[in-house]
């Protein structure tokens, strides 16, 4: 059987499961938010990774039920991460280009929201330049109506895609997530420390929070908090990691 005939089945099989990554503040390291990443649990192959997975459900159409299942999802256990908290947290989800693309997404964004009992704010969704740049009339509507439901949209991967500045201006985006390709580098590199920095200014010109991407070492995390970054993400902080982890890492801070 096919890797793509037996993704349908583990839909149904529920071998499809969430990994959370923290999103820290660079300042006091505290957990501000995660990111979820899909794992795909095969009982033979074991872990599949998502990128071996998402580019077939993104031909398949396999996306929208998965994509769905995973915003769903992801807002019922931010409630369990903000009980562990005792605090309030917030959830960000990558969107597919065939996904924001789909018209039942803004459906599916309102289940989401009124299902888990999550305020729109709490509630992160990440898309990438190319996302944007398929069809821009179309999304400047969505963005409209993600925005009116008060979800945050955050660039992912942002300066890696072929697009144009100008969506900055016209778009309603709350956070751009600096790519991990230009934080690897430093500090070492004087390209990559000048693209952040001119990333830093804009963002703060714009009032977008930026969160760097692939944080590995110490020397990456200060250097881009000198430079003012507020937000970082990166296995110095924190892999992804399954749910009843993430709960341990919230508790054993308070
Ligand atoms: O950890 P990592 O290997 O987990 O993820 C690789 C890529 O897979 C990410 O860059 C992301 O674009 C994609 N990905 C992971 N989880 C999801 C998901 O839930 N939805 C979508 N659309 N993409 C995801
Ligand atoms: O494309 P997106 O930014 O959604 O995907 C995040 C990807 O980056 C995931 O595959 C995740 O596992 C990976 N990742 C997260 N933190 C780090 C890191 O510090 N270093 C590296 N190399 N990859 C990371
Ligand atoms: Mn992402
Ligand atoms: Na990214």
């Amino acid at each position: 059987i096919s890797l793509e005939a037996a993704m349908f089945q583990a839909v149904r099989e529920g071998e499809f499961v969430l990994y959370y990554q923290p999103i820290v503040d660079a300042g006091t390291r505290e957990i501000e938010g995660f990111e979820t990443l899909m794992r795909w649990k095969h009982p033979t192959l074991g872990m599949v990774p998502p990128a071996r997975f998402i580019p077939l459900a993104e031909t398949n159409g396999l996306i929208n039920l998965l994509g769905a299942w995973a915003l769903k999802a992801a807002c019922v256990q931010l409630r369990q991460f903000e009980e562990a908290a005792k605090r309030s947290l917030y959830i960000s989800v990558n969107i597919s280009p065939r996904q924001f693309r789909n018209d039942k997404f803004l459906d599916v964004l309102d289940d989401a929201i009124a299902y888990s009992g999550l305020s729109g704010e709490q509630l992160v969704l990440e898309i990438t330049e190319g996302t944007l740049m398929i069809d821009p009339v179309h999304a400047e509507s969505i963005l409209g109506k993600m925005a009116e439901r008060r979800a945050r949209i955050a660039i992912d991967d942002f300066g890696t895609g072929y697009s144009s500045l100008a969506y900055l201006k016209n778009f309603p985006i709350s956070v751009l997530k600096i790519d991990r390709a230009f934080i690897r580098d430093l500090p070492g590199s004087q390209k990559d420390g000048a693209i952040c920095n001119a990333v830093l200014d804009l963002a703060k010109h714009l009032s977008l929070s930026v969160v760097a991407e692939g944080v590995e070492t110490e020397e990456q995390m200060q250097y881009m908090r000198e430079r003012g970054c507020r937000y970082v993400q990166g296995y110095l902080t924190g892999k992804p990691m399954a749910a009843n982890v993430a709960v341990a890492a919230l508790t054993e801070r308070h």
